[in-house]
This record gives structure tokens, sequence and C-alpha cells, in this order.
């Protein structure tokens, strides 16, 4: 069995099986990223439920693992060299299990970066810029109630992100045409989300991306995804 003893997160949620990732989040669209990229890859790992209502991310145990105090990390007991390593930020989680692996990264390496461009478009644009839309226009709704402004400004930033996207994909399967990537995974949770956590779907005028919509549906066809989605589960 890997030692995790160095990793004071494993003292409150211990490892079963340390010789497994040890995966910490919760079925967010930044969470879902990491246990769909895991289902895909065939990888063996242990879910934690990280449990927001208990503030938990922001415990110590939690940021000594991610500074940042948000899921999704992971402990990868097999990291380089043999030795186990910490990870956080999605996007830097996915990027390291695609290079661990060899899979979900296109093997020619100006397609790599291609692919990194899209990783990073997500990571930077549609991951912010949609949880703002979220926030004023569902949860912070009542604050915002006399001010247009914040909604009208994530809205409108959030069209013009789908409609780079719908550009995109309008003449591709997936965002880098015939393989499905690791920039399909860091996206496509988005598109979903803005629709089913924050009931985006006409304010956003998702009918007006078509192409978006017809690949966000085969992203969603794939059974890793599915299972994905739904990790780690409630208990
Ligand atoms: N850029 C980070 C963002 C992570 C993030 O914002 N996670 C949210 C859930 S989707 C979170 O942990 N929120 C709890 C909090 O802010 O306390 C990543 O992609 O990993």
């Amino acid at each position: 069995m890997s030692d995790l003893s160095s990793f004071p997160i494993t003292k409150k949620w211990p490892a079963r099986n340390s010789d497994l990732i040890q995966l910490y989040s919760l079925p967010t669209p930044n969470g879902v990223k990491v246990s769909i990229a895991l289902e895909e890859l065939g990888l063996a790992y242990e879910p934690h439920r990280i449990d927001f209502g208990g503030n938990e991310q922001k415990s110590p145990e939690f940021v000594s693992l991610n500074p940042n105090g948000r899921i999704p990390a992971i402990i990868d007991p097999d990291g380089p060299g043999g030795k186990p390593i910490g990870l956080f930020e999605s996007g830097a989680i996915l990027v390291y299990l695609a290079e661990k692996t060899g899979k979900l990264i296109p093997a020619d390496p100006a397609a790599r970066y291609e692919m990194l461009c899209w990783v990073m478009f997500q990571m930077g644009g549609i991951g912010p810029m949609f949880g703002q839309f979220g926030h004023f226009h569902k949860f912070a709704a009542e604050k915002v109630a006399n001010n247009s402004y914040p909604v009208e400004r994530y809205r409108d930033e959030s069209k013009r992100l789908l409609s780079v996207l719908e550009e995109r994909l309008k003449d591709r399967q997936w965002i880098m045409g015939d393989e499905y990537t690791i920039a399909d995974i860091a996206t496509f949770p988005w598109v979903r989300g803005a629709d089913v956590f924050y009931g985006g779907r006409e304010v956003l005028d998702y009918a007006g991306f078509p192409a978006v919509m017809a690949w966000l549906e085969r992203c969603l066809a794939r059974p890793a995804a599915q299972k994905g989605l739904e990790l780690p589960a409630k208990p």
C-alpha cells in the first residue's frame, strides 16, 4: 500500500486503498470534469465527496491539498518517478491524467498545443463567465433585482463564448475534430450546467447554437460521461 501520510487531507478523508487515485470533489461543472476523465480512461479511483454545506472545501485538511479551497483536487499515489503527487485546478488535473495515460490528448505536438488552447479557453472564459452568469441570474437574483447590468454583462459574454464554440463545432464532431479529448471534457459540463443548474437555456439562447447543442448530446451519450456526472455520489 502507498504511504499517503504526508497528505493531511487523508486524515479527514482516509483512503480505503491508498494505491488508487484519490479524488476529492462534488458533481459540479468543475468537479465532474475529473470523474468523467477518470471514467473515460478506465483508471481506478476512490471518490471522496466534499460537502459544501459543511464548508469542507475550506477545512484545513482540504486546503492543505488545494490552497484555493475549491474542488476538484486529487492525489495520485503513482505520480512522476513513482512518487505520490497532489494536484488541484481541474484543467491541470485533466492535462496530468491525459499525459499520464497518453489518452484523450492528441499525439501530434501541434495538435496537442491546439487542444491546450481550447482547454485554456474553457478555464479562463467559459467557466468563470458562465459561473458569474449563474450567480447573478439565479443565486443572487434578488440582490440585483433593481440592476439588470450584472446579468446582462455575463449573459452577453456567455453568449459570445457560445458563438465561438459554435463556430468551432459547426464542422467538427468534437472540439479537436475526430478525436474526443480533455477539451471536450473540460467544456461540456459547463454548457450542460448553465441549463441544469442555472436555468439559462432560454436566456442564453441555446436554440441559437445548434452545433453546440448537437455536440453536447454526443458528449452526454458517452457512458463515461453519464457515470462521471453523478460522482462523487451522495452517501
Ligand atoms: N478554476 C478552478 C475552479 C474550481 C471551482 O470554482 N470549484 C467550485 C465548484 S464548481 C467550488 O469549489 N466552489 C466552492 C467555493 O468556492 O467555496 C478549477 O477549475 O478547478
